[in-house]
């Protein structure tokens, strides 16, 4: 059964709440550590988190890449006494940053208007999908596993598209990708996928799908909506067909600061914020505090992590009052820059420009 929409409360002050996504709002994270308290993590739904039990859930793998196409189907219990790994992973949807393509870039997008909190940093705990595989008997010449939810079709334009599901390449689904129960050591939420979800580190966050109810597992490639029609990069620099449908994030960072925040004058202030990347470790920051003129490194509170995010801090003393604009930009160990201009794609994603933050010295 659908339930209301998101069911877990969301004060005011710590989401900006749009139909049924809530956006964490980047101040929020502040005096969090480096983990996202499931009760400040954003809530993408396409459709409604739907409330579900344990005890009734089961999970089906079928296809033409299981061995002798038969079906194999796993329960909850059936998940817990396996072997378990525990990952620390942030999950991004890949339009997070979508509202800076027109209001920072003059440029139209289509899709939820995010600024920069539709992101979140937990530590997962649950089964490799691999071994889910494994004991299914993958035949070898399987090409792509298809996991799907089991919220209600999601409708798009009076369309009904299904239930949320995207295919991901098998080698992908063999190498880090888990089935997770757990989320920061307690039973998943039900906004965040109870009881199980696909965590897939590093990629765009509908690769991560929540609710899962079954896999198919094929020798042929698989489509859905979420992989031909969205989720890929459309637009005048893309091939007609548009890209690849989008797997890795690309780097981000955002300060711990209200947009229009305002700040006294005369007074050392610590600025903070987080920076994370999809395709390796955040290795470097830099700040500005004049609109991107001037630029000077940020601390680094973090070890460099794989598919999290580095924690970061900056002392300011700002001496003239009025309106300044600050900037972030981080560098990542593969050597991915945050540029000055992201490139133009008409669904909005992975917007990877240094964000300007206005604020205001008093
Ligand atoms: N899975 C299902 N079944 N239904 C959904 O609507 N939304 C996806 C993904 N998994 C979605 C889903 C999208 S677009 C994102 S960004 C992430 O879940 C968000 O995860 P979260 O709500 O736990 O933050
Ligand atoms: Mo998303």
């Amino acid at each position: 059964a659908a339930g209301p929409g998101i069911v877990k409360p969301l004060p005011p002050g710590l989401f900006t709440v749009r139909g049924t996504n809530a956006e964490t709002d980047f101040a929020a994270f502040r005096d969090t550590g480096l983990l996202t308290p499931a009760d400040r993590f954003f809530v993408r739904n396409h459709t409604s988190t739907p409330v579900l039990s344990e005890t009734d859930w089961k999970l089906t793998l079928w296809g033409s890449g299981l061995i002798g196409s038969r079906a194999v189907e796993f329960r909850y219990g059936d998940l817990r006494s396996m072997p378990s790994v525990t990952r620390t992973a942030f999950i991004e949807c890949a339009g997070n940053g979508r509202s800076f393509y027109a209001s920072q870039q003059g440029e139209t997008v289509t899709g939820t208007s995010w600024t920069l909190g539709a992101v979140g940093t937990a530590r997962w705990r649950g089964v490799r999908l691999a071994e889910v595989l494994r004991r299914a008997g993958v035949a070898s010449d399987t090409v792509d596993v298809m996991p799907r939810g089991l919220d209600d079709p999601h409708v798009s334009g009076g369309v009904s598209l299904g239930r949320v599901r995207r295919p991901i390449p098998l080698a992908k689904a063999l190498d880090d990708v888990i089935l997770a129960y757990e989320m920061n050591g307690e039973p998943l939420p039900y906004d965040h996928g109870f009881p199980v979800r696909v965590v897939v580190p590093a990629w765009v966050g509908i690769a991560s799908v929540k609710w899962v109810g079954d896999i198919e597992v094929s020798t042929t490639p698989l489509h859905s909506p979420w992989n031909t029609g969205t989720y890929r990069l459309f637009g005048d620099a893309y091939p007609p067909g548009g890209s690849a449908p989008l797997t890795r994030q690309t780097v981000k960072s955002a300060f711990e600061l209200p947009f229009q925040g305002r700040l006294a004058a005369g007074r050392t202030r610590l600025l903070t914020g987080r920076s994370w990347s999809g395709a390796a470790p955040v290795s470097r920051v830099e700040i500005s505090t004049d609109g991107g003129e001037r630029w000077r490194p940020a601390v680094l509170r973090d070890a460099p992590r794989r598919d999290g995010w580095v924690r970061w801090a900056a002392p300011w003393q700002p001496r003239r009052t009025g309106d300044t604009v600050l900037m972030a930009r981080a560098t990542d160990a593969a050597g991915n820059t945050q540029p000055a201009r992201s490139v133009h794609n008409t669904q909005g994603y992975l917007f990877d420009a240094a964000v300007r933050h206005p604020v205001t010295v008093l």
